[in-house]
Protein backbone atom coordinates (compact mmCIF):
# COMPACT_ATOMS: atom_id res chain seq x y z
CA UNK A 1 0.00 0.00 0.00
CA UNK A 2 1.68 3.25 -0.85
CA UNK A 3 1.29 5.40 1.78
CA UNK A 4 1.41 9.32 1.80
CA UNK A 5 4.90 11.08 3.09
CA UNK A 6 4.17 13.20 5.99
CA UNK A 7 4.26 16.86 4.20
CA UNK A 8 4.66 18.74 6.85
CA UNK A 9 6.27 19.47 10.09
CA UNK A 10 4.37 18.51 13.83
CA UNK A 11 3.33 20.54 15.69
CA UNK A 12 6.06 19.50 17.90
CA UNK A 13 8.79 20.26 15.75
CA UNK A 14 7.65 23.32 14.12
CA UNK A 15 10.60 25.69 13.20
CA UNK A 16 8.86 28.05 11.16
CA UNK A 17 5.78 29.91 12.56
CA UNK A 18 4.14 30.90 9.51
CA UNK A 19 4.37 27.31 8.62
CA UNK A 20 1.85 26.43 11.50
CA UNK A 21 -0.13 23.50 11.33
CA UNK A 22 -2.46 24.17 13.56
CA UNK A 23 -3.54 27.13 10.58
CA UNK A 24 -3.06 24.73 8.36
CA UNK A 25 -5.48 22.66 9.25
CA UNK A 26 -8.03 25.42 9.79
CA UNK A 27 -7.54 26.14 6.95
CA UNK A 28 -7.56 23.04 4.81
CA UNK A 29 -10.89 22.14 6.89
CA UNK A 30 -12.50 24.93 5.85
CA UNK A 31 -12.21 24.63 2.24
CA UNK A 32 -13.27 20.78 2.69
CA UNK A 33 -16.73 19.80 1.86
CA UNK A 34 -17.10 16.38 3.31
CA UNK A 35 -15.63 15.78 6.65
CA UNK A 36 -15.50 12.32 8.44
CA UNK A 37 -14.03 12.86 12.11
CA UNK A 38 -12.82 8.55 13.50
CA UNK A 39 -12.22 8.95 17.57
CA UNK A 40 -10.80 7.17 20.23
CA UNK A 41 -10.52 7.03 24.01
CA UNK A 42 -8.00 9.57 23.51
CA UNK A 43 -11.11 12.34 22.85
CA UNK A 44 -12.37 11.24 26.07
CA UNK A 45 -9.36 11.63 28.16
CA UNK A 46 -9.36 15.24 28.94
CA UNK A 47 -12.74 14.45 30.52
CA UNK A 48 -11.11 11.52 33.21
CA UNK A 49 -12.22 8.59 31.06
CA UNK A 50 -9.88 6.21 31.39
CA UNK A 51 -7.65 5.21 27.84
CA UNK A 52 -6.74 1.39 26.98
CA UNK A 53 -3.13 1.91 26.08
CA UNK A 54 -1.80 5.08 27.43
CA UNK A 55 1.25 3.64 29.65
CA UNK A 56 0.91 3.37 33.26
CA UNK A 57 -2.90 4.61 33.42
CA UNK A 58 -4.53 2.53 30.28
CA UNK A 59 -6.81 -0.01 31.55
CA UNK A 60 -4.57 -2.44 29.27
CA UNK A 61 -1.54 -1.83 30.87
CA UNK A 62 -3.20 -3.35 34.30
CA UNK A 63 -5.22 -5.72 32.76
CA UNK A 64 -5.56 -8.59 30.52
CA UNK A 65 -7.93 -7.47 27.57
CA UNK A 66 -8.81 -10.68 26.24
CA UNK A 67 -10.19 -11.50 30.19
CA UNK A 68 -12.13 -8.06 30.33
CA UNK A 69 -13.43 -7.82 27.00
CA UNK A 70 -14.30 -11.22 25.01
CA UNK A 71 -16.57 -13.57 25.10
CA UNK A 72 -13.83 -15.87 26.41
CA UNK A 73 -13.29 -14.16 29.43
CA UNK A 74 -16.82 -13.31 29.93
CA UNK A 75 -17.27 -16.48 30.07
CA UNK A 76 -14.54 -17.60 32.15
CA UNK A 77 -15.46 -14.92 34.59
CA UNK A 78 -18.56 -12.86 33.98
CA UNK A 79 -18.07 -11.13 37.70
CA UNK A 80 -14.83 -9.84 36.91
CA UNK A 81 -16.33 -8.45 33.86
CA UNK A 82 -19.25 -6.68 35.12
CA UNK A 83 -16.99 -5.06 37.86
CA UNK A 84 -14.86 -3.60 34.96
CA UNK A 85 -17.49 -2.20 33.33
CA UNK A 86 -19.02 -1.01 36.54
CA UNK A 87 -15.81 0.62 37.10
CA UNK A 88 -15.58 2.18 33.96
CA UNK A 89 -19.55 3.20 33.89
CA UNK A 90 -18.70 5.06 37.39
CA UNK A 91 -15.95 6.49 36.14
CA UNK A 92 -17.99 7.66 32.47
CA UNK A 93 -21.15 8.49 35.27
CA UNK A 94 -18.42 11.20 36.66
CA UNK A 95 -17.55 12.66 33.40
CA UNK A 96 -18.66 15.40 30.77
CA UNK A 97 -17.68 16.72 27.79
CA UNK A 98 -14.36 17.85 26.82
CA UNK A 99 -14.33 21.30 25.02
CA UNK A 100 -13.08 18.26 21.69
CA UNK A 101 -16.90 17.15 22.28
CA UNK A 102 -18.27 20.66 22.08
CA UNK A 103 -16.12 21.56 18.82
CA UNK A 104 -17.16 18.41 17.63
CA UNK A 105 -20.62 19.42 18.54
CA UNK A 106 -20.98 23.35 16.76
CA UNK A 107 -20.24 20.81 13.17
CA UNK A 108 -23.00 19.32 12.24
CA UNK A 109 -21.81 18.96 8.63
CA UNK A 110 -19.06 16.16 10.17
CA UNK A 111 -19.58 12.38 9.99
CA UNK A 112 -18.93 11.27 13.56
CA UNK A 113 -16.93 7.67 13.53
CA UNK A 114 -16.21 6.49 16.75
CA UNK A 115 -14.78 3.68 18.66
CA UNK A 116 -15.49 5.24 21.86
CA UNK A 117 -18.41 3.78 23.90
CA UNK A 118 -19.13 6.09 26.26
CA UNK A 119 -21.78 8.89 25.44
CA UNK A 120 -20.10 12.21 25.57
CA UNK A 121 -20.40 13.04 22.38
CA UNK A 122 -23.86 12.81 22.34
CA UNK A 123 -24.27 15.24 25.24
CA UNK A 124 -22.33 17.70 24.19
CA UNK A 125 -24.97 17.47 21.21
CA UNK A 126 -23.21 15.50 18.29
CA UNK A 127 -25.99 13.60 16.40
CA UNK A 128 -25.96 10.39 13.98
CA UNK A 129 -23.00 9.06 15.74
CA UNK A 130 -21.58 5.82 14.36
CA UNK A 131 -20.40 3.76 16.74
CA UNK A 132 -18.05 1.18 15.65
CA UNK A 133 -17.56 -0.90 19.26
CA UNK A 134 -21.11 -0.16 20.59
CA UNK A 135 -22.11 1.66 23.70
CA UNK A 136 -21.37 0.80 27.23
CA UNK A 137 -24.82 3.02 28.67
CA UNK A 138 -27.08 -0.76 28.12
CA UNK A 139 -26.67 -4.70 28.63
CA UNK A 140 -27.91 -6.84 26.75
CA UNK A 141 -28.54 -10.88 26.66
CA UNK A 142 -25.07 -12.70 26.07
CA UNK A 143 -27.18 -15.83 24.54
CA UNK A 144 -28.62 -12.98 22.09
CA UNK A 145 -32.37 -13.75 22.58
CA UNK A 146 -32.71 -9.90 21.82
CA UNK A 147 -33.49 -8.74 25.29
CA UNK A 148 -31.85 -5.25 26.07
CA UNK A 149 -32.10 -2.68 28.74
CA UNK A 150 -30.26 0.54 29.26
CA UNK A 151 -28.07 0.93 32.21
CA UNK A 152 -27.69 3.39 35.56
CA UNK A 153 -24.09 4.79 35.36
CA UNK A 154 -24.16 6.15 38.70
CA UNK A 155 -24.87 2.77 40.04
CA UNK A 156 -24.22 0.43 37.54
CA UNK A 157 -25.01 -3.32 37.77
CA UNK A 158 -22.64 -6.34 38.74
CA UNK A 159 -23.43 -10.03 37.22
CA UNK A 160 -26.71 -11.41 36.77
CA UNK A 161 -28.52 -13.47 33.99
CA UNK A 162 -30.69 -12.47 31.32
CA UNK A 163 -34.27 -11.86 33.28
CA UNK A 164 -36.18 -12.76 29.59
CA UNK A 165 -34.29 -16.16 28.55
CA UNK A 166 -32.43 -17.05 31.54
CA UNK A 167 -29.69 -18.67 28.91
CA UNK A 168 -27.06 -16.54 29.96
CA UNK A 169 -25.83 -13.75 31.79
CA UNK A 170 -26.57 -10.01 30.57
CA UNK A 171 -23.41 -8.01 29.23
CA UNK A 172 -22.63 -4.74 27.62
CA UNK A 173 -24.00 -3.47 24.45
CA UNK A 174 -20.28 -3.43 23.12
CA UNK A 175 -18.11 -5.33 20.40
CA UNK A 176 -15.48 -7.12 22.17
CA UNK A 177 -12.68 -8.64 20.77
CA UNK A 178 -13.30 -11.53 17.95
CA UNK A 179 -16.96 -10.57 17.60
CA UNK A 180 -18.18 -8.69 14.43
CA UNK A 181 -18.82 -4.35 14.30
CA UNK A 182 -22.30 -3.70 14.04
CA UNK A 183 -22.70 -4.57 10.45
CA UNK A 184 -24.56 -1.21 9.60
CA UNK A 185 -22.34 0.64 11.30
CA UNK A 186 -19.44 -0.43 9.59
CA UNK A 187 -20.58 -0.40 6.15
CA UNK A 188 -21.89 3.37 6.68
CA UNK A 189 -18.24 3.77 8.49
CA UNK A 190 -16.87 2.37 5.66
CA UNK A 191 -19.06 4.94 3.00
CA UNK A 192 -18.33 7.92 5.58
CA UNK A 193 -13.89 6.96 4.92
CA UNK A 194 -13.63 6.37 1.37
CA UNK A 195 -16.14 9.51 0.45
CA UNK A 196 -14.63 12.41 2.56
CA UNK A 197 -12.63 14.86 1.46
CA UNK A 198 -10.89 15.33 5.32
CA UNK A 199 -10.63 12.69 7.54
CA UNK A 200 -9.66 13.68 10.76
CA UNK A 201 -7.88 10.98 13.18
CA UNK A 202 -8.45 11.98 17.04
CA UNK A 203 -7.39 9.89 20.12
CA UNK A 204 -6.57 6.71 18.94
CA UNK A 205 -3.80 4.31 18.97
CA UNK A 206 -4.86 3.19 15.44
CA UNK A 207 -3.87 -0.78 16.32
CA UNK A 208 -7.31 -2.50 16.35
CA UNK A 209 -9.30 -3.65 13.43
CA UNK A 210 -11.39 -3.56 11.38
CA UNK A 211 -11.99 0.18 13.09
CA UNK A 212 -7.98 1.22 12.30
CA UNK A 213 -8.41 0.26 8.94
CA UNK A 214 -10.71 3.26 7.85
CA UNK A 215 -7.45 5.48 7.89
CA UNK A 216 -5.73 3.55 5.14
CA UNK A 217 -9.08 3.58 3.18
CA UNK A 218 -9.28 7.33 3.88
CA UNK A 219 -6.13 8.02 2.56
CA UNK A 220 -6.43 5.45 -0.38
CA UNK A 221 -9.18 7.19 -1.64
CA UNK A 222 -7.89 10.47 -1.90
CA UNK A 223 -8.86 12.16 1.61
CA UNK A 224 -6.48 14.45 3.23
CA UNK A 225 -5.88 12.91 6.58
CA UNK A 226 -5.25 15.19 9.85
CA UNK A 227 -4.06 13.02 13.27
CA UNK A 228 -4.81 14.54 16.27
CA UNK A 229 -2.76 12.50 18.68
CA UNK A 230 -1.11 13.03 22.38
CA UNK A 231 1.85 11.28 20.91
CA UNK A 232 2.47 9.71 17.46
CA UNK A 233 0.43 6.45 16.62
CA UNK A 234 0.19 3.89 14.21
CA UNK A 235 -2.14 6.79 12.08
CA UNK A 236 1.28 8.87 11.88
CA UNK A 237 2.97 7.28 8.75
CA UNK A 238 -0.36 7.75 7.01
CA UNK A 239 -0.96 11.33 8.38
CA UNK A 240 -0.76 14.19 5.55
CA UNK A 241 -0.78 16.49 8.68
CA UNK A 242 -0.06 15.36 12.48
CA UNK A 243 -0.82 17.28 15.50
CA UNK A 244 0.78 16.52 18.41
CA UNK A 245 -1.03 18.12 21.70
CA UNK A 246 -4.52 17.40 23.76
CA UNK A 247 -7.68 16.59 21.62
CA UNK A 248 -9.45 19.22 23.93
CA UNK A 249 -6.91 21.82 22.51
CA UNK A 250 -6.33 21.19 19.01
CA UNK A 251 -10.01 20.63 17.89
CA UNK A 252 -11.23 23.44 19.01
CA UNK A 253 -8.55 25.25 17.40
CA UNK A 254 -8.97 23.82 14.14
CA UNK A 255 -12.54 22.77 13.90
CA UNK A 256 -13.83 26.82 14.18
CA UNK A 257 -17.32 27.61 12.86
CA UNK A 258 -18.59 25.91 9.24
C1 LIG B 1 -13.04 -8.57 14.90
C2 LIG B 1 -14.34 -3.34 24.06
C3 LIG B 1 -13.72 -10.44 13.58
C4 LIG B 1 -15.33 -2.24 23.98
C5 LIG B 1 -12.48 -3.15 22.55
C6 LIG B 1 -3.86 -9.49 14.87
C7 LIG B 1 -3.61 -8.43 14.03
C8 LIG B 1 -4.61 -7.53 13.68
C9 LIG B 1 -5.91 -7.69 14.17
C10 LIG B 1 -6.15 -8.72 15.02
C11 LIG B 1 -5.14 -9.63 15.38
N1 LIG B 1 -5.68 -10.54 16.22
C12 LIG B 1 -6.99 -10.24 16.41
C13 LIG B 1 -7.28 -9.15 15.68
C14 LIG B 1 -8.60 -8.47 15.58
C15 LIG B 1 -8.84 -7.60 16.80
C16 LIG B 1 -7.74 -6.57 16.93
O1 LIG B 1 -7.70 -5.61 16.19
N2 LIG B 1 -6.80 -6.80 17.88
C17 LIG B 1 -5.67 -5.89 18.01
C18 LIG B 1 -5.61 -5.35 19.43
C19 LIG B 1 -4.42 -6.68 17.67
N3 LIG B 1 -10.10 -6.93 16.54
C20 LIG B 1 -11.26 -7.51 16.93
O2 LIG B 1 -11.32 -8.52 17.57
C21 LIG B 1 -12.52 -6.80 16.46
N4 LIG B 1 -13.41 -7.80 15.92
O3 LIG B 1 -12.00 -8.47 14.31
O4 LIG B 1 -14.00 -9.51 14.64
C22 LIG B 1 -14.99 -11.10 13.25
C23 LIG B 1 -15.54 -10.90 11.98
C24 LIG B 1 -16.72 -11.54 11.65
C25 LIG B 1 -17.36 -12.38 12.59
C26 LIG B 1 -16.80 -12.54 13.88
C27 LIG B 1 -15.61 -11.91 14.20
C28 LIG B 1 -13.22 -6.13 17.64
C29 LIG B 1 -12.38 -4.99 18.16
C30 LIG B 1 -13.11 -4.27 19.31
C31 LIG B 1 -12.43 -4.58 20.59
N5 LIG B 1 -13.11 -3.88 21.67
N6 LIG B 1 -13.05 -2.79 23.70
C32 LIG B 1 -15.19 -1.39 25.21
O5 LIG B 1 -15.48 -1.88 26.30
O6 LIG B 1 -14.79 -0.23 25.06
S1 LIG B 1 -10.90 -2.63 22.31
C33 LIG B 1 -10.63 -1.01 22.71
O7 LIG B 1 -9.70 -0.55 21.72
C34 LIG B 1 -11.78 -0.03 22.67
O8 LIG B 1 -12.93 -0.51 22.02
C35 LIG B 1 -11.21 1.12 21.87
O9 LIG B 1 -12.22 1.80 21.24
C36 LIG B 1 -10.32 0.43 20.93
C37 LIG B 1 -9.28 1.33 20.30
O10 LIG B 1 -8.49 1.92 21.35
P1 LIG B 1 -8.24 3.51 21.28
O11 LIG B 1 -9.56 4.18 21.25
O12 LIG B 1 -7.30 3.80 20.17
O13 LIG B 1 -7.58 3.78 22.69
P2 LIG B 1 -6.04 3.63 23.08
O14 LIG B 1 -5.95 3.72 24.57
O15 LIG B 1 -5.46 2.44 22.38
O16 LIG B 1 -5.34 4.92 22.44
C38 LIG B 1 -5.69 6.22 22.90
C39 LIG B 1 -4.82 7.20 22.15
O17 LIG B 1 -5.18 8.52 22.56
C40 LIG B 1 -3.33 7.07 22.45
O18 LIG B 1 -2.61 7.11 21.23
C41 LIG B 1 -3.00 8.29 23.31
O19 LIG B 1 -1.71 8.78 23.08
C42 LIG B 1 -4.03 9.27 22.84
N7 LIG B 1 -4.41 10.29 23.83
C43 LIG B 1 -4.49 10.15 25.18
N8 LIG B 1 -4.92 11.32 25.71
C44 LIG B 1 -5.11 12.19 24.68
C45 LIG B 1 -4.78 11.52 23.48
N9 LIG B 1 -4.89 12.11 22.28
C46 LIG B 1 -5.32 13.40 22.25
N10 LIG B 1 -5.64 14.10 23.37
C47 LIG B 1 -5.54 13.52 24.58
N11 LIG B 1 -5.86 14.25 25.68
Amino acid sequence: MMLKPLTTPRLKSMTDPSNDPIQQAALLLRKSQLITCFSGAGLSAPSGVGTFRDPGDGWWSRYDPMRLASPEGFKEDPELVMKWYAARRSQMAQASPNAAHHALATRKDLIQVTQNTDNLLDRAGCQDIIRLHGDITSDRCHAGCGYVEPVNMDQPPQHRSCPACGQAGLRPTVTWFGEALPADAWARAESAAANCDAFIVVGTSAVVYPAAGLIGLAAQAGATVIVVNREASDASHMADLELLGSADEILPAILGPA
